[in-house]
Parts: C-alpha cells; structure tokens; sequence
C-alpha cells in the first residue's frame, strides 16, 4: 500500500463522510472524485498540488487546498498549513516552494541546489546536469524554517527564497469557519503570528515603490506566472540564453512546450532568480540593483484580502482587529489610486523601474473585486470587465486568464488565457462580497460544468473547455468540493 493510501485510511476521509446532504448523484460522484485526489496528493505531511508536474509543497497552493480540506479532512488542512509555514523563514516571508527531501533533483526543476546555490541533495546517483549532482548531503536554503520561535531547529526541509500571493488566512479561516471548536482554534493560534509576520514581511521588506503597496521581484512571486501583465517589464531584463545550458528545463518533458513559457522567457525567469538569490535574498536597495520590480493588482488585492481575515481570525484569538482593518484599507486606497486606470475600468500591474503600467488587460487586474471597501465606480468597472466580450462568462466559460479580444490571447499557453480555477474561485467570492449574486452562481455553474465534462485539471482551454496542464490537480479537486458545498439555498 502507498504511503498515501495508509493515510488515507488512517484519516478516514476517502468515504467522504460529509458529503453534502442536497447533492444529487452526479454531484456525489463529482464530490467523490475530488476528494479522492485530495486523498492521492497527500504525502502524509503536506498535499502536493500534482504528482506528476509539481512533486513539492507550494505556497498559494497550500491556502486553496486548506478550502477544499475544511470540508472533507480538517485535521490534515492544519497539518498542511503548518508543514508549509514551519518553512517560514525567520523574516517572515513563506517560500513559494517547500522541498521535499525524498524527492530527487530530477523530479523538479528549479529545485533546492538552484534556489541555495549549494550542493543538492538528490540522491540519484545519475543526476549528472547542470540542476546540480554531489554527494548526498541536505542543504537548507537561507532561513529554512530556523529561528522562528517554537521552530528552533527549522523544518529541516529546504525552500526556495521567493515568495507567492498570500491567501493563507482566507484558506485557514474557511477550515475554522468549516469546522471550529478548540482544537481548531488553537490551530489559528499557532498561524497567526505566523500570519502576520507575513505580512508585516511583504508590508515593509517590499514596498520598493514607496507607496504602500508590495513589489514582487518575480513573475513567479505573483502565481500567474507568464501572464502577458509581465511582458514589457520582462523585456527589459537582458536575454541570456546560455543559462538555459547550464540548467536542464523539466516542466517541458512533462507537458507540451506549446502550453508553456517560451525558452526566452524562462531564460529570463533564470535570470531574475540567479540575481535576487546571489544577493543573498536581501531586499534592502532593491531599487537599485534587480532587473524585476512590479506592483501586482492581485498580489496586492490578496495581501489586502489577508489583513480583512486577520481581523476575524485576531476575533477568535484575542488579538486586536483594528491594525488590520486599518491596513486593509490602506491597501485598498494605495491599489485604487496607483494601480486603476479609469480608462479600461480595470487595474493594472506597474513596472516600479520605470513608473509605467501595463497596458495588458489581465486576470490579475480584476482581482481587487474581493476587498469589501473598493470605491464603488471601480467595481462596477470590474463587473461590467467580468460581463464583457473580454473575459465574459456569457459562453458558458468561466473567466479567461488574459482579454479574449487582444492579439496574443493564446488559448493553450500557461497564464495567457486558458481559465484557472483558483482565480475564478476569488471572481466568485469578490461577486458575493459585493452583492453580485446572480453573476457569481453563473461563474459557479460554469466551474462546475468544466470539472464534470473535462476533469479536475491544472487549467482549461477557454473556448472548447478541455483540460490542459496536469490533471489530478489539488487546487482543482479542492475547489470544486467548496463550490458544490456552497449550493444556493
Ligand atoms: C506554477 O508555477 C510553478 C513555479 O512556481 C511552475 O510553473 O513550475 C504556477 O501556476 C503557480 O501559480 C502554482 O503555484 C504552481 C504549482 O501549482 O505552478
């Protein structure tokens, strides 16, 4: 039996023993079917997002499955947000990837050698290219985990030293909300100091720009990672292709190339990686010295998203809510007046080395829609930007990565218009919280509709619907499980 299928049995949750009542048949077995690869991602620690792309534990990942979890295994969404943020590093930023140590170098590429410079740790003996062979040895990358009070000795598991959006309040508040009591109360407890050092990390340490609002220095860091949103400020950084000789690309033997970034473009993800790691990390003078400096509309809409659910969480903790509804504010006022353009009625990603912004018109841009205090006039541009031929759900599809109307639009490449769950997953939540109900029930059938005919796969094809990317993917499976939870009464 596979360590998995132990677990699952241990945890009990395969039988799906709270399936929702009102679910008919074909919903039943779409609960089931999710569940069950939540079940299969599991490693008895963390959850994967994929067994095939993705062998790791990742950031953003770990908050959308705790939504999923909150409903079918509690216990293991608080051991998965733990195991992620016990890899906090010690000043308070979550990296995007946390490394499982039984996995080989060559089962994923970037991996630990790459992101710590040193020695990695595979263990396959033939792992003889560039993405690092040595003698069997853990490295840790800077942090690792140590240093965090009660964490001492660090998770032991080394990380990357980027960060991702950070969604990880919403995920832990929807497992309490899912199913409080003590223990879960003393698991948000535990986070959120954790969570708050979090953002206290991305509120000072990144603010680049000087204006409130957080700089990612990675197109990796905003989780769309080749959204047409980073293209001008990524044409900027120098081209060096012989990086690509030094490192052998993985996602490429395992998904077509035609679905992912061009070998320029990951070129230059190298690149921007190799300098921020050989600076250490640090992110004093950023301005002067990164080739990648851009304020997200949705990285900084969830950093929003995040202070408005610590203020419930710091209810239930006995911790004051009002410095998070104070910088929830803060946030929403800093992205309305930076980042909005009155023009397309949408906001946009801006390039903190030259001032401009991105004319693209991406997902990203909608996502300020979840803060409850967006000034009115902006969020009925969004949902007139939602209902639009751009991104319109009119189709029966849910929303596009990128506007169906511009030039590039490409149907099959990586964040560059297939439709993700994940961020529909937040259109819908930002629809309720501003009363848009009927418009967020069609987002919610059309979701649903997707997994039912094509499965629970990584992303979709925006017009015929089809799977694309890795199937069997956790965020997927998660999801689903919360939208068919959430049935209109
Ligand atoms: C994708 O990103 C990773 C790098 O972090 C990759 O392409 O290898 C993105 O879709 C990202 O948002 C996601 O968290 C990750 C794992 O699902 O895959």
């Amino acid at each position: 039996m596979s360590h998995a299928a132990k677990h699952v049995r241990a945890t009990g949750s395969t039988e799906s023993p709270d399936l929702p009542r009102q679910l008919g048949d074909a919903d039943a077995q779409t609960w089931r079917g999710a569940a069950a690869i939540l079940d299969a991602n599991w490693t008895g620690t963390h959850t994967v997002p994929s067994r095939t792309l993705y062998p790791h534990q990742w950031s953003w990942d770990a908050g959308f499955i705790g939504v999923g979890l909150a409903h079918v295994a509690p216990e293991r969404a608080w051991q998965d947000l733990r195991s992620l943020f016990e890899a906090q590093w010690p000043d308070g930023r979550v990296p995007h990837i946390v490394f499982d140590p039984g996995v080989t170098e060559r089962d994923y590429f970037p991996g630990p050698s790459f992101w710590t410079g040193g020695t990695p740790y595979a263990t396959d003996p033939a792992a003889q290219d560039g993405n690092g062979a040595g003698p069997r040895r853990a490295v840790r990358a800077p942090g690792g985990g140590a240093g965090w009070p009660g964490n001492e000795a660090g998770s032991g598991r080394p990380s990357s030293g980027i960060v991702q959006p950070p969604v990880h309040a919403v995920g832990a508040w929807e497992v309490y909300r899912r199913a409080p009591g003590d223990a879960a109360a003393e698991e948000l407890g535990w986070l959120y100091p954790r969570l708050v050092a979090q953002q206290e990390y991305l509120t000072t340490c990144r603010d680049v720009g000087g204006a409130g609002l957080a700089a990612i220095v990675h197109p990796w860091e905003s989780g769309l990672d080749n959204s047409p949103a980073w293209d001008e400020a990524l044409a900027a950084v120098p081209l060096a292709v012989e990086v690509l000789h030094r490192y052998t690309r993985r996602d490429i033997q395992v998904v077509s190339s035609d679905h992912r970034p061009t070998d320029d473009d990951y070129a230059r993800y190298l690149s921007i990686a190799l300098s921020y790691r050989d600076g250490g990390y640090r992110d004093a003078e950023l301005g002067a010295r990164h080739p990648f400096l851009v304020e997200c509309p949705g990285f900084n809409a969830l950093r929003g998203l995040a202070e408005v659910t610590l203020a419930r969480i710091a209810e239930v903790v006995g911790a004051d809510p009002a410095p998070h509804r104070a910088r929830a504010r803060d946030i929403t006022r800093q992205l309305a007046e930076r980042l909005f353009d009155p023009a397309t009625g949408m906001f946009h990603a801006l390039d903190v080395r030259t001032g401009r912004r991105s004319a693209a018109r991406c997902v990203n841009g909608l996502l300020p829609l979840v803060l409850p205090e967006l000034p009115v006039a902006q969020v009925a541009g969004l949902v007139a930007a939602i209902g639009s031929a751009r991104f319109g759900i009119d189709a029966g599809m849910p929303v596009p990565s990128y506007d169906r109307s511009a030039a590039d639009f490409d149907p099959l490449r990586y964040w560059r218009g297939p439709v993700w769950f994940n961020i529909n997953w937040l259109l819908r939540l930002g629809l309720r919280t501003h009363g848009r109900e009927q418009l967020a029930e069609t987002l919610r059938s059309a979701l649903l509709h997707l997994v039912r005919h094509s499965g629970y796969y990584e992303y979709f094809h925006p017009g015929t619907g089809a799977g694309i990317g890795s199937p069997a993917f956790s965020w997927t499976a998660a999801l689903t499980l919360d939208l068919l939870a959430d049935q209109p009464r």
